[in-house]
């Protein structure tokens, strides 16, 4: 029974009574469920009710479908809010590993995932988070193209910041500020034509991820003595030599030996390295109006090689300027037919201007250091245009010369023919002038191609034993290892200064891999080239030395002959500083350079502007200037300074990028 409603005749009462009679029960009378049954009389008790009792129902009835339908609403927006809020969380709970996932510093090697998983143990427990375009520097470099702007704004950040930094620097001395260097991120032009992928595919990194790994590293005082000396020298070069190929710092003129700019283009990216942002601009005008290759001028191609190819597909990779590879490019194509000779080993001469080679006057021989060190800029330009006839002529080189006899243990002669393509002037072996980046060209071929290439390999191994069984001895009295010459089965004690670039290749080689014997010998030769600058007056190596091998009375372990006594500020040894810092972290290497620093400064800078190359290095009081500045100077000797004095690994990263022979950066190829 239930009852709800008044009565018939009963007062009036504002509820209803319901009654059921006995028929409805369940189980009296039999049972009838029928739909038909139950519709009827349902339909019968609503007629017997007072219209007020109807209305008072169908009022309830109204009122409930109204609440129900306010209470559906409300229950839904919060149980939408209840379903956000979780999403929420867990994409929080993804953010935290995701961000640290993002910081080079924390992340793992692939192959220590667990490590990782460990670390943050809800990781393991999850699928994990799809990472936005969040991607680890790879050991290799990267190569992308990325939108213009970013990389200007980034170019323009890390220049101001150098730029703030020296007025800080000026202001207060011991303020240390901080400079972010974002560069070093490879990135063809996206209207530039894309790399062939016939020949590479390069993985393409954002320029955004890359800075999102760079920790910010405090530039140092010597540093910025690097800075300070380079501007010095680059006020020389604007106020008396501007768009010529070298600065005479003492006449306030200049000489020209392509007329090209060479100083200009040799300079360009240590002015990016160094972060000279109103110097880089100027410069780059330049390039952009006034540089054109279409000139009856007989250029070396080596020298045009590694100093202007090199330097523009170099700064091409820092700025991602597309002017710089079209320049690049330009001259590529022009230098291409000192490679039309009779056995494929190029002329050491072309004309840019009418498209012809020739060898030098007085003979038909090519210097083999010069026709083997132009690899490394060629075959970068086949892999940035995708036209293979770069690589192929450079490649057809090494190939020829890895099969030709008259190697003596690996150690190649100075001389090559352009005709029938056999070594000449047989039997004298040097790490010196004529032979030394044929050496080093072998070994930075081999990491620029993803250490692929075992033809190279095996010819560099093969002649560092060559060197270690036929070049090496040790000097009397401080018993310092060297790299003498041999000449028709004679030792000669004699070490040209270029022979300095060995330690830091030989450091090189050691990091990629190669025998720890070759770090070992490294050590030993970076402090004989040291010692060639800091037993001589001036603290300023000679063009040459000879070894003393028997100890005499009162004689240091160097000998300088009048004719070597020069120094054209030449970079080798604070190049091999620099790899030696890199690879050791010893801080003896960094107090070695800046002692060398100073002595330049003391002993070749030119009050109003510039550098000059000496005559003298052993006469502190007249050390006689010649009145020359090599564009090396601000190609290497500045660039390679300012890196060794730097503490940041990641500025020009030696797992992405090779140098070649004129210090221009250049990025290894991401192994296939
Ligand atoms: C530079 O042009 C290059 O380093 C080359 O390999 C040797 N000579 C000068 C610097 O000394």
């Amino acid at each position: 029974m239930y009852s709800g409603a008044a009565a018939a005749g009963s007062p009036r009462r504002d509820f209803i009574s319901v009654t059921l009679g006995p028929e409805e029960a369940v189980g009296v009378g039999g049972y009838n469920n029928s739909k038909a049954w139950r519709r009827r009389s349902c339909w019968r008790k609503w007629k017997q009710l007072s219209r007020l009792q109807r209305s008072v129902i169908l009022f309830l009835f109204a009122f409930l479908a109204l609440c129900g339908a306010i209470s559906y609403t409300s229950m839904g927006e919060t149980w939408k809010s209840i379903t956000n809020k979780s999403l929420d969380d867990q994409r929080k709970e993804q953010e935290i590993p995701r961000l640290k996932l993002a910081n080079p510093a924390v992340l793992p090697a692939p192959q220590k995932a667990d490590a990782n998983h460990r670390d943050y143990p809800e990781l393991s427990l999850q699928k994990p988070p799809k990472l936005p375009h969040v991607r680890r520097g790879p050991s290799n470099l990267q190569i992308k193209a990325p939108q213009r702007d970013t990389r200007l704004k980034t170019r323009h950040d890390t220049m101001r910041a150098v730029e703030e930094l020296v007025e800080v620097h000026k202001v207060e001395k011991t303020e240390k500020s901080i400079i972010s260097w974002r560069g070093a991120v490879i990135e063809p032009d996206q209207s530039t034509e894309p790399p062939s992928s016939k020949i590479m595919e390069p993985e393409k990194p954002s320029s955004v991820e890359a800075e999102d790994r760079k920790e910010a590293v405090p530039i140092n005082e010597r540093q910025l003595a690097v800075i300070e000396a380079f501007r010095h020298a680059w006020k020389g070069y604007k106020d008396f030599a501007w768009g010529h190929d070298e600065l005479k710092p003492l006449s306030k003129s200049y000489s020209e030996w392509f007329g090209l700019g060479l100083t200009l283009i040799d300079a360009l990216d240590t002015m990016w390295i160094l972060g000279l942002k109103e110097e880089f601009e100027e410069a780059r005008k330049w390039v952009a109006n006034d540089l054109v290759f279409d000139k009856n001028v007989d250029v070396n191609l080596f020298e045009s090689t590694i100093r202007i190819l090199g330097g523009l597909l170099s700064t091409y990779h820092l700025s991602g300027d597309s002017l710089f590879l079209e320049k690049a490019k330009d001259i590529g194509n022009r230098l291409m037919p000192a490679f039309k000779t009779p056995s494929k080993i190029p002329y050491s001469d072309v004309n840019l201007g009418r498209g012809t080679a020739h060898p030098p006057r007085w003979t038909s021989d090519s210097t083999v250091a010069e026709v083997t060190s132009i690899q490394l800029e060629f075959r970068e330009l086949s892999r940035l245009t995708g036209d293979e006839k770069f690589r192929k002529a450079v490649d057809e080189v090494m190939k020829h010369v890895h099969i030709l006899s008259g190697k003596n243990d690996g150690l190649v002669p100075m001389f090559i023919n352009t005709n029938s393509g056999q070594f000449t002037h047989l039997g004298v072996y040097t790490l010196g002038a004529r032979a030394d980046s044929y050496y080093e060209y072998l070994l930075k071929q081999w990491i620029q191609g993803g250490k692929k290439e075992n033809e190279l390999l095996e010819d560099y191994t093969r002649a560092i034993e060559g060197v270690k069984k036929h070049l090496l001895q040790r000097s009397e009295p401080k018993k310092l290892t060297f790299v003498g010459e041999l000449a028709h089965g004679h030792f000669s004690a004699k070490m040209d200064h270029l022979v300095c670039f060995l330690p830091g290749t030989l450091a090189l080689g050691a990091h990629n891999g190669l025998a720890a014997d070759h770090m070992k010998l490294a050590e030993t030769l970076i402090e004989t080239c040291y010692q060639m600058y800091a037993q001589v007056e001036t603290g300023l190596s000679p063009e040459i030395v000879h070894f003393n091998l028997h100890a005499q009375k009162g004689h240091k372990d160097i000998e300088i002959k009048p004719a070597d006594r020069h120094n054209l500020l030449r970079p080798e040894t604070v190049e091999s500083l620099f790899y030696m810092y890199r690879f050791t972290g010893d801080k003896k290497y960094q107090d070695w350079g800046w002692e060398i620093l100073q002595n330049f400064n003391r002993y070749t800078r030119v009050p109003t502007g510039g550098y000059t190359s000496i005559n003298n290095v052993q006469n502190p009081s007249n050390p006689e200037p010649r009145d020359k500045m090599e564009s090396f100077f601000l190609g290497e000797t500045l660039k390679y300074m300012f890196l060794l004095f730097s503490d940041d690994t990641d500025l020009i990263n030696l797992d992405k990028y090779i140098f070649n022979t004129e210090a221009h950066p250049l990025p290894i190829w991401v192994p296939a």
